[in-house]
């Protein structure tokens, strides 16, 4: 047992002043308020849930800052930057990617991310050929995050083809690609590797539709029926328009039209949405997974977020290539994003409520149903994954901690850091950085060296 004394938290019904909460082991067992506080009491300024990472793929952390150079025509993009992150793929080990996930883990819980979910498609060795235990770099996923004590939502990737209409596969992506009944098997060893992590949920993920068949793709989504199921759809206008040339229909018209998309799915950036694909979206009720860092970063395009708010659609945020991880930075520029577009502030508020606190609240939600979390946010029964904020935030209240945190003060501001119950950052700073860090500057030392 534990407890907590905070002079304001944010519960699932909004703001509240001397709030006591009791935990036992990973969950909350109690949440009291406004009560004085007990001896014995850890006492704190400001408590806020952890938010969920629906969207991260580790590996690509070990190239942030690498691709920011344009090559000799000038005519950079998207497919230009996968080019350099394939270069990486082809090099890296098991011991590599654990090094790597561990500081990416590190770097997503000392910024208020709770729990990760790790889009996960390097599966095999580098010629290709499965290593002998199928998960072998899931395994590795799974060391760093009980290393780190990350939530874990390990999503397997299934990748078969290189575009629509199932043509095969490019030599570099044969890290990426099994059949369905190798997927099947990998499936089921990635649950071993995951099966002593504290929390530890697993879900399929078919990568896009280009790197997988309509017949495939419902294969898939079929092979763990009540888990997550996350698709990356729409990103880009190339593949847009490979889409309408090869099937007629736009990539979520084609999605929504072919399989029963529902609760459990989360369609990841979805940039690219039509009004009819937005309703048709909202009316499903999957999560869209927006990685606004990374879809600036990659010049993918705008989504409009604004628009979707207003159809009731569900929404979380992914750190994706992890080239900067921060949950406050990534709710503040989805925002800007849409009043550079509109030409107006405040766009992404519900009503009664600052942008801050609309914007946190939803995607606390949507990232716990993308996720496969029931019950999440400070309140009985749920885990025990809560952030406390410092800074100068305490000499604000309500909506403005929020919205202080979110547009002015960022990650700087956090200052401890609980999941299931164990506290994993202090004063900002996770309690095994200085360790995992060692090893992590070893592994670049190795892997970019020349
Ligand atoms: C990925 N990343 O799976 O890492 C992709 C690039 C692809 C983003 N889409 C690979 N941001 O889409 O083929
Ligand atoms: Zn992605």
């Amino acid at each position: 047992m534990a407890s907590f004394w905070f002079d304001h938290a944010w519960l699932p019904d909004g703001w509240a002043r001397q709030v006591r909460v009791e935990t036992a082991g990973q969950t909350i067992l109690s949440v009291e308020h406004p009560v004085a506080p007990m001896p014995g009491d850890a006492r704190h300024a400001i408590a806020l849930p952890g938010l969920a990472n629906l969207h991260s793929h580790a590996f690509q952390h070990a190239m942030a800052g690498l691709a920011e150079r344009a090559g000799g025509d000038g005519n950079d993009s998207f497919w230009t930057w996968r080019h350099r992150m394939y270069d990486l793929v082809g090099r890296l080990t098991p011991d590599h990617l654990q090094a790597i996930a561990a500081m990416a883990q590190i770097e997503m819980l000392e910024a208020g991310f709770t729990r990760v979910g790790e889009f996960h498609y390097l599966h095999h060795q580098s010629d290709g050929t499965p290593y002998d235990a199928p998960a072998e770099m899931a395994a590795a996923l799974a060391a760093a995050a009980s290393e780190t004590g990350i939530g874990l939502t390990l999503l397997p990737v299934f990748y078969a083809h290189a575009g629509f209409g199932g043509t095969p596969p490019e030599p570099a992506q044969r890290r990426f690609i099994t059949d369905l009944d190798g997927y099947a098997r990998l499936l089921d060893d990635s649950r071993q590797a995951i099966a002593g992590l504290d929390g530890a949920v697993i879900g399929v993920a078919p990568h896009s539709l280009r790197a997988v068949t309509l017949p495939e793709l419902a294969a898939v989504a079929n092979m763990l029926p009540d888990a997550p199921v996350h698709i990356h759809v729409a990103e880009q206008t190339g593949e847009v328009a490979d889409c309408l040339a090869w099937s007629g229909q736009r990539p979520i018209q084609l999605l929504l039209g072919s399989l029963p998309v529902d609760a459990r799915w989360c369609l990841v950036h979805a940039t690219h949405a039509e009004p009819s694909e937005l309703q048709a979206m909202a009316h499903s009720g999957a999560v869209v997974g927006l990685c606004p860092i990374t879809e600036a970063n990659l010049g993918d395009g705008l989504f409009p977020a604004a628009e979707w708010r207003t159809l009731g659609g569900r929404w979380g945020i992914g750190s994706d290539s992890n080239i900067r991880i921060d949950a406050s930075e990534e709710l503040r520029l989805l925002e800007y994003g849409q009043r550079l577009r509109r030409q107006r502030r405040n766009l992404l508020c519900a009503d009664g409520r600052s942008t801050g606190t609309t914007l946190f609240g939803e995607a606390l939600a949507g990232g716990a149903q993308a996720l496969g979390v029931a019950g999440t946010g400070l309140a009985a029964g749920a885990p025990a994954d809560f952030i406390t904020l410092g800074a100068d935030l305490e000499h604000v209240a309500g909506d403005a901690i929020m919205d202080r945190w979110i547009f002015a003060r960022g990650a700087a501001a956090i200052d401890g850091v609980w999941r299931a119950g164990r506290q994993l950052v202090s004063g900002g700073r996770h309690v095994a950085r200085d360790r995992l860090a060692a090893r992590h500057a070893a592994c670049l030392q190795s892997l970019l060296a020349g």
